[in-house]
């Protein structure tokens, strides 16, 4: 039952469009795409992006834990405080020693305002682990970008809110997609057992595809 489910959301939500997105294997350059990753990878992406150190860093430096991303912005009133609430609830719902294989990323889609230095203050607002949780800025293409491949939509609207999807997806260690999570407040037991089952098969070697 599990592994079907598993399957059609990869299939439905990102692996088309990440092939689309990330160089076809027949024509990529050994230069800029690293072979270990898959073509349904989002650490294909040769974005850069900056975190809330002020370092920079590409998409496949994340490899190697199963990655719980979101997009949100950092002075959202609503909806981002739960969705990183929902994050913070699979965090605590993991096994201790699954917990250490397992890393949150949130990427802003506020890219005028959340510099590095308003997600290093969202950081210390929210108390998220600089050891677990890694918080990106980048350029807005490369933001579209990402939001395409993760199913995120957005828009900013008059008074500088956004109004955008809420989404929570799971990467295996490959950065492949096995998992969304959609709404808020949703019941999380599905998608902790899923970020188990990844972590399992990254303790053995495994790569779930
Ligand atoms: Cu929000």
């Amino acid at each position: 039952m599990l592994p079907i489910a598993v399957f059609a959301v990869s299939c439905a939500n990102s692996s088309r469009d990440a092939v689309s997105v990330g160089k076809p294997s027949c024509c990529a350059s050994n230069a800029e795409a690293p072979a270990a990753f898959t073509d349904r990878s989002l650490y294909q992406l040769d974005s850069t992006w900056t975190n809330d150190a002020n370092q920079s860093l590409k998409l496949g430096k994340l490899q190697g834990r199963v990655q719980i991303v979101a997009m949100f912005f950092a002075s959202c009133t609503y909806a981002c405080t739960i969705i990183v609430h929902d994050m913070n609830r699979i965090e605590s719902a993991l096994p201790e020693t699954a917990r250490a294989k397992v890393g949150f990323t949130l990427v802003t889609i506020d890219t005028e305002r959340d510099t590095p230095e308003a997600l290093r203050a969202y950081r210390a607002a929210h108390k998220l682990p600089a050891d677990r949780w890694t918080l990106l800025h980048g350029t807005p293409d490369d933001t579209l970008e990402l939001a395409a491949l993760l199913n995120v939509k957005f828009k900013r609207e008059a008074n500088g809110q956004f109004a955008h999807s809420n989404l929570i997806t799971v990467l295996n260690e490959q950065g492949e997609v096995i998992h969304q999570l959609a709404g808020l407040n949703q019941d999380i037991k599905e998608t902790v057992k899923l970020i188990e089952r990844a972590v399992a098969a990254l303790r053995h070697n495994l790569i779930i595809q």
